[in-house]
């Protein structure tokens, strides 16, 4: 094959994958912006505002109307930290109990209701979910911490002040991998160089989105005429050696190959996007 056809395709390549990671990667820093904002109104709004101005209603419509600001997510909720000492008058109070989160059996997911769950077994504190938009309210009362992903998540987030990420998981009621991103909601103005201990002290909930990637990014791309030509896929490759294919299908060589990378925020997470061609010269 001619040398200059070789290039062309090879450059062609590139710039049509640099543009949708760039597509991605901004679209989710937009959602990012849009969740941390989010935390500073729960905080602002529930916390110190006495009594709150924030209820399930208002939150469950308020994030529904704003969802446009925020793609790619499935929905976001809050989860309140509750200590367990805290936790019967808590439970009183809003007449249902913290439940725990059931993830082995995934033939349960189906019929994934509130009220099948079991109450969240005794630990030092919880995080039950006590507003949701309405795409998410199956995780209503469910302890955040009681799923292995979300409490790693949460410990991350609080211990940082920054917004951090899961690995790609199975989420609840749902058939696809996704990611969480979690913000921490804190008591006081912290100082920007606040210790992780002084943040963990002073944290009061969780402001959480999810994103269902598979379905999300299958949008984003099905607005660019491209799909005949190549192939997309996004990895996390924060373990170099166990890769994770969060979209797209398994690879078949087609001989070029070209890599974006993707920055989602979180330096703790690597992520890339691989494009092939569809067809061979
Ligand atoms: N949100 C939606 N679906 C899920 C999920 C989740 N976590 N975990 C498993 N499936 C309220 O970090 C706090 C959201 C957790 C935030």
């Amino acid at each position: 094959l001619n040398q200059g056809i070789v290039l062309r395709r090879k450059e062609t390549l590139a710039n049509m994958c640099d543009e949708r990671a760039r597509m991605l990667q901004d679209q989710f820093n937009v959602s990012m912006n849009q969740v941390h904002a989010l935390a500073v109104l729960v905080s602002t709004f529930h916390h110190e505002k006495h009594p709150s101005a924030i209820d399930q209603k208002t939150f469950g419509e308020y994030t529904e109307r704003t969802a446009f600001e925020r793609p790619l997510t499935s929905g976001v909720a809050y989860a309140l930290r509750v200590p367990h000492s805290k936790r019967e008058q808590f439970e009183k109070q809003n007449g249902w109990t913290i439940k725990k989160m059931e993830t082995e059996d995934q033939t349960v997911v189906q019929d994934y209701i509130q009220e099948n769950l079991d109450p969240a077994p005794v630990h030092d504190e919880y995080a039950p979910v006590i507003f949701s938009q309405e795409t998410v309210s199956h995780i209503v009362s469910i302890d955040m911490m009681s799923g292995k992903d979300d409490r790693e998540n949460i410990l991350r987030a609080r211990a940082s002040g920054k917004g951090v990420l899961t690995s790609p998981f199975k989420l609840l009621k749902s058939q696809n991998l996704g990611v969480v991103l979690t913000f921490a909601v804190y008591s006081t103005q912290l100082p920007p160089d606040a210790t992780p201990e002084q943040r963990m002290n002073a944290t009061l909930g969780y402001l959480g989105a999810s994103y269902d990637v598979p379905s999300l990014v299958e949008k984003l791309l099905h607005q660019l005429a491209s799909k005949q030509t190549i192939v997309v896929n996004v990895y996390d490759t924060t373990n170099r050696s166990a890769q994770i294919n969060m979209y797209g299908p398994d690879v078949i060589d087609t001989g070029l190959l070209h890599i974006s990378n993707l920055d989602f925020g979180d330096p703790t997470r690597k992520h890339e996007m691989h494009c092939r061609f569809k067809q061979k010269p």
